[in-house]
């Protein structure tokens, strides 16, 4: 039976939902013209003060952020409050530019660690449950917020944090952790180890995975589930907004609910910032309308998705967003071809590949290559050089047919593509360089 954290708000009317975001909005645009003078010029700019922002159906007229605003305005020129107000920061893991450092008020954890919650309790999560926390603690968001909602459902919390993964594993078996949270990439490189070790699903109580930080495909979601034992659900979250938890997957596994009491999200054209109808493609627009420390008005995620608000068999009325399909920044254009790395691990997956693969992008005389290195599993490991071309071309054949390209694909021995513990690197890019 479907299990809520917070029913009358998971599953209320969508009039309410639109009531409590037009009186929310309202008053957090009020909050940051009041509070954070980098938004009030932007708005000023536009000709606009809180007046003009009376219900979310005014929410078009605001300006954007971008994470260039967000490394302008570094450290404090965002935050809404007094820092005496604040407790904490968290920040993303970027490897380029500034850090983005995100404020929260002890109410703003309060409400991020509710919806991380949700989600647990959308797995199916309850106080009987033991939750084995292994994405990384300490800056990045993961590891906090996943451990915050399980104490919150009352879930015995296990912190084990990402990294030293036979530790992982003995954990999971002598505390019978039955909900396990980290990255995608990590928890299939748990389940490879348990196969080194001699160990299937049925040696391990885990009946859930809250995996979420990265994009994964359906088809990664497929492995994992069947080397575990067990049902994974996505959740997805950024750091500017409080971190995992903004939307999170129901029993459904068919897009995740967005917290819409706390977030508006909108898809606009990442192009001409226009909105889209419901069901388009473009990228993913976040309004924060409760947090008050680190308060963020139509943030550009970058994230490319849709929205849906076809009703849900889970009862939850909040609207859906499906996976995303990447970042407008991870996008690859090869030979003038959009590629997303997504669709490459499908293809790779299809095949009956891991997950274990690294796309290497350069220019070669003005012409773009793609080089798929591609890792075997130990059973296709041959050292019969015929095979392994057979296997290579029908790889190619695979790629072409998704992306319209040729690629050259090299198969790898196993074992030799570095395995992660947090969030994958899976491009290496060389003509940024
Ligand atoms: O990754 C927060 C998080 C932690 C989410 C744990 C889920 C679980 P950042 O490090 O700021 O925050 O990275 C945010 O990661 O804009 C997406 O591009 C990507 N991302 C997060 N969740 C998903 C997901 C955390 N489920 C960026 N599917 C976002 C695809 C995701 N991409």
């Amino acid at each position: 039976m479907e299990q809520y954290y917070q029913p009358e708000i998971e599953r209320a009317s969508r009039e309410q939902i639109k009531a409590w975001q037009d009186q929310r909005l309202a008053a957090q645009v009020r909050h940051v013209w009041d509070n954070v003078p980098y938004y009030r010029k932007k708005m000023e700019a536009k000709g606009l003060t809180p007046a003009d922002v009376k219900s979310s159906d005014d929410l078009y007229k605001l300006p954007f952020l971008t994470k260039a605003d967000l490394r302008e305005a570094y450290p404090y020129g965002l935050v809404g409050v007094p820092l005496k107000d604040c407790v904490r920061i968290q920040s993303t893991s970027g490897t380029t530019g500034k850090r983005v450092v995100a404020f929260y008020t002890q109410a703003d954890i309060d409400l991020w660690e509710d919806c991380c919650a949700r989600a647990i309790m959308a797995a199916g999560g309850t106080n009987e449950d033991v939750c084995q926390v292994s994405y990384g603690y300490g800056l990045f968001t993961g590891g906090p917020g996943l451990n915050g909602g399980s104490h919150k459902v009352g879930c015995l919390t296990i912190p084990t944090s990402s990294g030293n993964t036979e530790r992982q594993i003995m954990f999971i078996q002598d505390l019978s952790a039955t909900i396990l949270c980290c990255t995608p990439s990590y928890a299939a490189y748990i389940g490879e180890t348990m196969k080194e070790m001699g160990l299937g699903p049925d040696d391990i109580p885990l009946k859930a995975g809250i995996f979420g930080a990265e994009a994964w495909s359906q088809e990664m979601r497929r492995d994992i589930e069947n080397t575990l034992g067990i049902k994974a659900y996505d959740i997805y979250g950024l750091t500017e907004l409080s971190g995992p938890g903004v939307s999170f997957e129901c029993s459904a596994q068919s897009g995740m609910h967005v917290n819409e009491d706390h977030f508006i999200a909108e898809i606009i054209d990442p192009e001409t910032g226009e909105v889209l109808p419901e069901g388009s493609q473009g990228e993913l627009v976040f309004t924060s309308i409760t947090k008050k420390a680190f308060p963020l008005l139509r943030y550009r995620t970058r994230d490319i998705c849709t929205l849906t608000r076809e009703p849900c068999p889970c009862g939850r009325t909040h609207v859906k967003m499906q996976k995303p399909q990447g970042r407008t920044d991870d996008m690859l254009i090869i030979r003038g071809v959009n590629v997303f790395p997504s669709q490459i691990e499908t293809v790779l997956l299809n095949h009956g590949y891991p997950a274990n693969y690294q796309i290497l992008v350069d220019r070669v005389k003005n012409t773009d290559t793609l080089d798929v290195q591609v890792e075997m599993t130990p059973e296709m490991f041959t050292d019969n050089l015929g095979d392994v071309a057979a296997r290579q071309k029908e790889l190619v054949e695979g790629l072409r047919s998704m992306l319209g390209l040729t690629a050259k694909v090299t198969l790898v021995a196993p074992k030799s593509i570095v395995r992660s513990e947090g969030k994958a690197v899976r491009v290496i890019d060389k003509r940024k360089i």
